[in-house]
Order: structure tokens, then C-alpha cells, then sequence
């Protein structure tokens, strides 16, 4: 029995009777896949995939409750108060999710280019454990590149889905978690063992048995690998800078386009235009009235009380970012004269209607002294694209929260 001869467990006959059918599979030839290779970048996602899963867990978790991300049953994240504080925390969460996400990408496909004679290799399996093993790598890769997908389509693209990408996203993270963690346990020992290695042993499966001649070295591979990670990172970087550094994001054209282009206080990223929600033009004019409790305020009520001003980041779930400087109106006076000195959550609401109608806050962020009805941004009232006459800014909250265009703020205090 030559040493790449499969050891068949049970049923080896069946196993036997699929390696005869064997299809006809490319050879592939190149000397720089072994196992030395794979685990250097096994080693780097190993690192790396957690942080990206982390920080996307805890972005749900910061989403909190309805509408965004919809149900998605016995997954729900636990419900914990996101903090309010540091009010960057969400900026850095949300910038590291997205940034570390396409810098992977690059090893991820190294990786998936440096096992794949392992994935097409014939037969599909050699024991039940084996088809195990191999349906968790099916599951990884699988899910892996639907996240993949989803994510850069999403920070791509104004909205492309037929389905909740909130919803999609998150369910299919579950299933790469899964899949990740088996894939960890059953190749740690592969991963450890080809870190050590100072040679690949000339009858692994990863090694080809009659390579071609090199035209790079491995490390070269490497750097390779390595240079177009750091080169999808310095392209994307720029979309949490504020400044001109914003424009090298080339990548991500979403966190780069800003809303004037004039160098004015209202010329930073804008999420969805005012005219592209076909909120009449004329229910943001001088008949606009802010509802609290009842109480109608129309603008110039507003500005009249107690302002206050605040810097604070716009976060977008898609990892762009910028901080600027609002004043407004403090939620928590509003409560006051709403007659709820005590709310435990409130409920904004926008002119518009669909997925970005409402925000729900939670007791410390209606409190938090830096919470505003929004009037000004650096000194200039808000423009028509960034939620004239009124919008949210919450400390450490995800942008989605930040509801433009504001008709209605409850507070609840039960
Ligand atoms: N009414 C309404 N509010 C909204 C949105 C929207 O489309 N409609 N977009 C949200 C999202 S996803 C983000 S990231 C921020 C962006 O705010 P900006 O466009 O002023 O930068 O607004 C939030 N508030
Ligand atoms: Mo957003």
C-alpha cells in the first residue's frame, strides 16, 4: 500500500465503489501549496476571524431591538443596554468589523487556493468521519463566502436586497461560527505541526507530487498575500477619517461621497438623500411641528430652549464614520416637558416611512446629557440630507438609530 492510499473505515465497499468513479480532476502542481503554507495562513485567520466575529456579534447586540435587524427567533443576540459611552465605541467596532472583514478577504482566498486539492480530492470521503470533516470545511467555505458577499454588497450597494440583509447576514455568521469552531478543533493540531515544520514532507497531501518549478518562493507567496491585504486596508481606511484622507477610500465609494462637495458645515457622508425618501418638501417647511407628549414645537420653540452642543460620530453599520458637531435640544429636557421626568425609553419617530422610520432608545441613552434632538451641525442649521429640521445624535449609538427628519419623540416610562 503506496503512503497515499486512502485507509477505508466502513462501509468500505461503498468507499471503494466512488473511488472507481473517480471523475476527471485537474492535477494541481504548484510548489509552493504544503502544509507549511496553509497553516501560516490558517495562523493569520485564526487571529483575525475572531475579531471580525466578535465585533459583528456585538453590532446586533448594539442594534437592539426593532425594527433592524428583524427577527431572526432562538438567534436573537442577548439583550443587554449597549453602552453610551465611549461615544466612539460603535465607530471603532463597527470600523474595525468592516475593515479587518475585506482585509481577510485576501487570505481567506489564499487559503482556499492553497488547500484546494484537499477540496476537489477524490473519493469525496473515506470514512463517516471523514465526510464529517469534510461537510464542516463544505459549511465554512460555503458560509464563509456568503458573509463575504453579503457584507460587500451591502456596503457597496444602496439596499440591493430582496431579503433583510440584517437578517441574512447574521444567520449565516451562526453557521460560519459553527462551522469555524469544528474546523479549529479538528486542524489546530495540522495548523501547530506545519508552524513547526522547517520542510514540507514530500508525501503530504498538500504537496504536489510532481510540482512544477517555482516560479516564487513561498515567502514570496506570502508577501504577496500579505501586500494585497494591506493594500484592500489602505484603500478602505479612509472611509472612518474625517478630513481629506476620506478620499482615498476607493474601495468603499458609500463612506466617501460626501453630501455638498462645497468644504461647508453640512459636506460629510450622507446615507439616504432627503429627496430620495419623497418626504414632501413642504412637511419639513414652516408647518413642521415636533410632537412630544402631544406637545406640538414647531423650530423656532425648539431653538429657543436650553441648547447644547456636542462632538459626536455618525457610525454606519457599513464601517463609514465621521464625527462633527451638533447642537440641539437634550432629549432628557424634552422629556421634562413631555411630563415623563423619568422615561426608561422612548421611540422616535421620522417623516418617513419604511425600515428607517423609527428609533428605539433605552433609558442611559435618553439620558445621556450628550443625547440631542439635533437642530445645527457645526454651527449652521442641518442641512435637507442630513434630517432638517431635526434628527437624532446618541452617543455610541449605530448610525441607523440616528432617525433624520424627526416628527415625533414618546417617552416612555414604564
Ligand atoms: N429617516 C431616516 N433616518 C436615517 C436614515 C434614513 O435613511 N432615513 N439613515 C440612517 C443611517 S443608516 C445612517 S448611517 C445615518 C446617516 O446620517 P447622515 O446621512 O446624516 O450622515 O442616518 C440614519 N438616519
Ligand atoms: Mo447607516
Amino acid at each position: 500500500m503506496s503512503p497515499n492510499e486512502p485507509e477505508y473505515g466502513f462501509p468500505a465497499t461503498l468507499w471503494r465503489a466512488v473511488e472507481r468513479r473517480r471523475p476527471p480532476l485537474p492535477r494541481f502542481r504548484s510548489s509552493v501549496r504544503g502544509p507549511r503554507f496553509t497553516a501560516w495562513l490558517g495562523l493569520v485567520l485564526l487571529v483575525g476571524m475572531p475579531v471580525v466575529i466578535v465585533t459583528g456579534l456585538l453590532s446586533y447586540v448594539a442594534y437592539g431591538s426593532a425594527p433592524i435587524p428583524g427577527d431572526v427567533g432562538f438567534l436573537r443576540p442577548p439583550a443587554f443596554d449597549w453602552p453610551t459611552s465611549p461615544a466612539w465605541l460603535y465607530r471603532v467596532n463597527q470600523g474595525t468589523h468592516v475593515l479587518l472583514g475585506l482585509v481577510l478577504v485576501p487570505v481567506v482566498l489564499a487559503k482556499l487556493w492553497s488547500v484546494v486539492p484537499k477540496l476537489v480530492a477524490w473519493p469525496p470521503a473515506r470514512s463517516l468521519t471523514d465526510a464529517l470533516e469534510r461537510g464542516t470545511v463544505l459549511l465554512l467555505v460555503g458560509s464563509l463566502l456568503f458573509e463575504i458577499v453579503t457584507g460587500v454588497l451591502n456596503i457597496q450597494y444602496d439596499y440591493v436586497f430582496g431579503f433583510s440583509f440584517y437578517a441574512a447576514h447574521y444567520v449565516g455568521a451562526w453557521v460560519f461560527i459553527g462551522a469555524f469552531v469544528a474546523h479549529v478543533v479538528l486542524k489546530l493540531p495540522h495548523m501547530v505541526a506545519g508552524l513547526r515544520r522547517r520542510e514540507d514532507p514530500p508525501d503530504h497531501d498538500l504537496v504536489a507530487d510532481d510540482p512544477l518549478p517555482p516560479t516564487i518562493s513561498r515567502r514570496g507567496a506570502l508577501t504577496l498575500v500579505g501586500g494585497g491585504a494591506a493594500l484592500v486596508g489602505l484603500l478602505s481606511v479612509g472611509q472612518v477619517l474625517d478630513g481629506p484622507l476620506r478620499g482615498t477610500a476607493v474601495l468603499l465609494p458609500r463612506g466617501r461621497t460626501t453630501a455638498a462637495g462645497d468644504g461647508g458645515p453640512n459636506d460629510f457622508p450622507v446615507n439616504r438623500t432627503f429627496v430620495s425618501t419623497g418626504i414632501a418638501a413642504a412637511a419639513t417647511g414652516a408647518a413642521w411641528r415636533l410632537d412630544v407628549g402631544g406637545i406640538r414645537l414647531d423650530r423656532a420653540a425648539l431653538l429657543a430652549m436650553d441648547l447644547h452642543t456636542a462632538d459626536l460620530p455618525i457610525s454606519c453599520v457599513e464601517g463609514w464614520s465621521t464625527q462633527q458637531t451638533w447642537t440641539g435640544v437634550r432629549l432628557r429636557d424634552l422629556a421634562a416637558l413631555a411630563g415623563v421626568p423619568e422615561p426608561t425609553s422612548a421611540v422616535v419617530r421620522s417623516l418617513e416611512t419604511g425600515p428607517f422610520a423609527q428609533a428605539e432608545l433605552h433609558e442611559g441613552q435618553v439620558l445621556h446629557p450628550d443625547s440631542l434632538l439635533a437642530l445645527r451641525v457645526n454651527g449652521a442649521d442641518l442641512s435637507p440630507d442630513h434630517g432638517f429640521p431635526a434628527r437624532l445624535i446618541v452617543p455610541a449609538i449605530p448610525g441607523v438609530r440616528c432617525t433624520k427628519w424627526v416628527r415625533s419623540v414618546e417617552f416612555r416610562s414604564v
